[in-house]
């Protein structure tokens, strides 16, 4: 034991009459919910990076946290492992995940970084078998180094595609071998900032042919897990090329991925592009690209990416909601890509982050299981759509646009407009919630 969290108790389900702050008041593992356990809806995971790498920096300031594991050897390194499976063991969650960068130390070479990642897979194999959690994904950190600042796959250099390549290649095999469940690939420095000194079109088309060769690769090596991409509209880059849901969806198109890849959609993200969590989530299940989220909060005003912890349940119940009625997870799950403020530096304020993220994701989930298993809402819904069950109508898609078209006089047709009942199916809502 590193005596990290020395004092903080195992967590575990204590119900709303909960006394201690150290306990889920709803986030109850084996409570069956829809015919499933919540643990296995659920499906948690820790972000390695922003518990146990981010140092509390923001554009002003520099580190605020002093953790005993900050530093660059492989020691440190495995101390930084140690910690964060004790906190594993703390919240009892499922799943973790990791960038290459965040668990091991950056060599001067690409060999050494290499030597440096394949040891620590080792060690922490070694962690996940006398451990719970497992791995959900695991990724490659292709935006901090300098190496990075033009971009990876979209870099104007050949050298850093080979890099990326590489790198990719290398966290993917990583990945497979601690029995990963996705790859995902965020493309943070895949975009541009001016136009003036941007190959928009060849960046593109490098960025679909780097994602073609992943897949290539994946089966090369039987990799079983899914390739999720992350969408984010821009930050850092102004410009990002995977900007949405819809706009990844394109993408898979154009380059023949639309059944190999599907998506990690972002909160946060979703937010800085101009939707809802669960538009996102809605379309991509729509689509057959729904794989997995990752869950946190944006500040309302600011307009940044500030990656805090979810605190507000009825807003995540709608996220669930389409995430039950898309059929729940498969090889994704819920990842708190979340950290707390640069000026939460205790151990405590770690696990109780995670502690109130966890209660309100599920608090949330039972809203919206409820909601789902009352059927009132869908029922609401085929009641708005019935008129498309009739043969007339089925027809007519099937028809020309005149064969439409010449409805309107041979049936005498004129539509009067029903009401969308949005402020009924809100109450609705609110009393599941
Ligand atoms: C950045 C972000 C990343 C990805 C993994 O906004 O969300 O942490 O989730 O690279
Ligand atoms: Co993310």
């Amino acid at each position: 034991m590193t005596g990290f969290f020395k004092n903080i108790p195992a967590i575990t389900y204590q119900g709303t009459s909960a006394t201690s702050e150290f306990a889920f008041r709803h986030y109850n593992p084996d409570e069956m919910l829809l015919g499933k356990r919540m643990e296995d809806h659920l499906r948690f995971a820790v972000a390695y990076w922003h518990s146990f790498a981010w140092p509390g920096g923001d554009p002003f300031g520099s580190q605020t946290f002093q953790r005993p594991w900050f530093g660059d050897s492989m020691d440190l390194s495995r101390l930084k492992a140690d910690v964060a499976f004790e906190m594993f063991d703390i919240l009892g969650q499922p799943f973790y995940c990791f960038h290459d960068a965040d668990m091991r130390p950056e060599g001067d070479t690409f060999a050494e970084s290499k030597r440096n990642l394949d040891e620590m897979v080792d060690y922490i194999a070694t962690k996940q078998e006398a451990h719970k959690a497992k791995l959900l994904w695991g990724t490659s950190n292709l935006f901090s180094h300098r190496r990075w600042m033009s971009g990876a796959a979209t870099n104007p250099d050949p050298d850093v595609y080979a890099y990326a390549a590489a790198t990719v290649k290398a966290n993917l095999d990583a990945t497979m071998k601690l029995g990963g469940q996705n790859y995902v690939l965020w493309g943070g420095r895949e975009g541009y900032e001016t136009l003036l000194n941007t190959d928009l079109k060849a960046e593109r088309e490098h960025a679909g042919r780097f994602l073609q060769q992943v897949v290539e690769y994946k089966y090369k090596i039987g990799f079983k897990g899914a390739i999720l991409i992350e969408p984010k509209p821009q930050e850092p880059s102004k410009h990002q090329y995977d900007y949405d849901v819809a706009t990844v969806y394109g993408f898979l198109k154009d380059f023949g991925l639309e059944g190999e890849v599907k998506t990690n959609i972002e909160q946060g993200h979703a937010i800085l592009a101009g939707h809802s969590f669960e538009h996102e989530i809605a379309l991509a299940a729509s689509l057959g690209i729904f794989g997995s989220i990752d869950m946190n909060r944006n500040d309302y005003q600011s307009g940044w990416d500030t990656d805090q912890f979810p605190n507000n349940h009825a807003e995540k119940a709608v996220a669930f909601y389409e995430i039950l009625k898309a059929g729940g997870f498969t090889t994704g799950g819920v990842n708190f890509d979340a950290k707390v403020r640069r000026q939460s530096l205790d151990p405590e304020d770690l696990i109780l982050a995670h502690v109130g993220g966890m209660d309100t994701c599920a608090r949330a989930l039972k809203a919206a299981a409820a909601l789902l298993e009352s059927g009132e809402m869908e029922a609401a819904k085929a009641d708005r759509y019935a008129g498309w069950k009739t043969p007339a109508a089925q027809a007519m898609l099937k028809g020309s646009l005149e064969e439409a078209a010449a409805r309107v006089t041979a049936e005498g047709l004129e539509p009067q407009p029903r009401s969308g009942r949005q402020e009924r199916l809100e109450n609705l809502w609110n009393k599941y919630i």
